[in-house]
């Protein structure tokens, strides 16, 4: 069996701090209604919750904390407090043996996530599955918000300008330790890092001139050349395109198809190396129709089903 033990820790990282528009906090509520833990149930998985956030109101203070600020970047101490919280919970999660299935909320929330992963497995790498790359710095992003940045403080680019509530993020991430998949919306500033630290990074294009089977396994080969490196899957739901994910902060058109984002969640299952999971920025009331919801939620649900061995037979 791919997954000899079968634990999940769902860590519920109900959070829109990283962003500005509401509603993407309310992504886990919406996902565990849609059935999330009965089906991972159902596949076998014992499931436990975790609620690193429960103990304040981080929407509230969203709303009324207006100098919450660090030059052009939003919300520094907030999402520093909220990832800190899931950084917290998701060790806890992976202290008992169980794989840490974080859900958002906005992507920043993968900061608290990756840092616990790598405590536990400093050999780990990451699959970044986006259509941005989510690896601005405080000196690059021009939108000032931080679920733009995550990647950045993981890999303590530019640490000078690491806003204090951040500095406690272990720089934890080489450059030949995490690989993007589905890109198609990278800022000029972004295009540059990702080429000057040669992180292995494939677009769109790279889907069509290769497909995305091919593009998986270099990807795969270039972060974990021998197979034997725990994987951390981020996946942002806007890697598939909006016309199957419409619900979400920053759509781009032109993305993954349906199948093909589930297909990318089936390969790393197959691998059996998958440690951890990030399933962010469902955001049900960007929803114009209630199809729109069902549409993005259960393709949410479905990412994480696929990553824990649904469709291996
Ligand atoms: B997401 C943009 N690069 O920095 C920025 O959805 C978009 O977690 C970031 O991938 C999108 O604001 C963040 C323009
Ligand atoms: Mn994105
Ligand atoms: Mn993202
Ligand atoms: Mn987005």
């Amino acid at each position: 069996d791919l997954y000899p033990n079968k634990k999940a820790g769902l860590v519920l990282a109900n959070f829109s701090g990283g962003q500005g528009k509401s509603g993407v906090e309310d992504g886990p509520k919406y996902m565990l209604r849609q059935g999330l833990r009965q089906d991972l149930q159902e596949l076998g998985w014992t499931t436990s919750i975790e609620e690193p956030l429960a103990s304040d109101d981080y929407e509230k203070r969203k709303e009324t904390d207006t100098s919450d600020v660090w030059g052009i970047v939003k919300r520094p101490q907030l999402v520093g407090e909220a990832t800190k919280q899931i950084y917290e919970s998701a060790k806890k999660v992976l202290e008992r043996g169980e794989m840490p299935v974080t859900i958002g909320g906005d992507h920043s929330v993968a900061i608290g996530s990756i840092a616990a992963v790598f405590e536990k497995h400093p050999d780990a790498c990451v699959l970044w599955i986006d259509a941005h790359a989510d690896i601005n710095t405080p000196s690059t992003t021009d939108s000032g918000n931080l679920h733009g940045c995550p990647v950045s403080f993981l890999m303590g680019l530019d640490s000078e300008n690491t806003p204090p509530s951040l500095q406690w993020v272990p720089k934890c991430v080489k450059p030949n330790k995490i690989a993007y998949i589905g890109l198609r919306d990278v800022d000029a500033g972004e295009k540059r890092i990702l080429r000057e630290n040669h992180i292995p990074a494939f677009s769109m294009y790279h889907v069509d001139r290769f497909g995305l089977n091919h593009v998986i396994e270099m990807a795969l080969q270039a972060i974990n050349p021998d197979g034997d490196c725990p994987i951390h899957l981020s996946y942002d739901v806007d890697a598939m395109d909006p016309l199957f994910v419409p619900a979400t902060g920053t759509p781009v058109r032109g993305g993954l198809t349906l199948r093909e984002g589930l297909f990318v969640a089936e390969r790393v299952a197959e691998t059996g190396k998958l440690v951890a999971l990030d399933v962010v920025e469902v955001n049900p009331t960007l929803a114009v129709h209630d199809m729109h919801v069902l549409d993005t939620v259960s393709a949410g649900c479905a990412v994480a089903r696929c990553a824990l061995g649904e469709t291996l037979l």
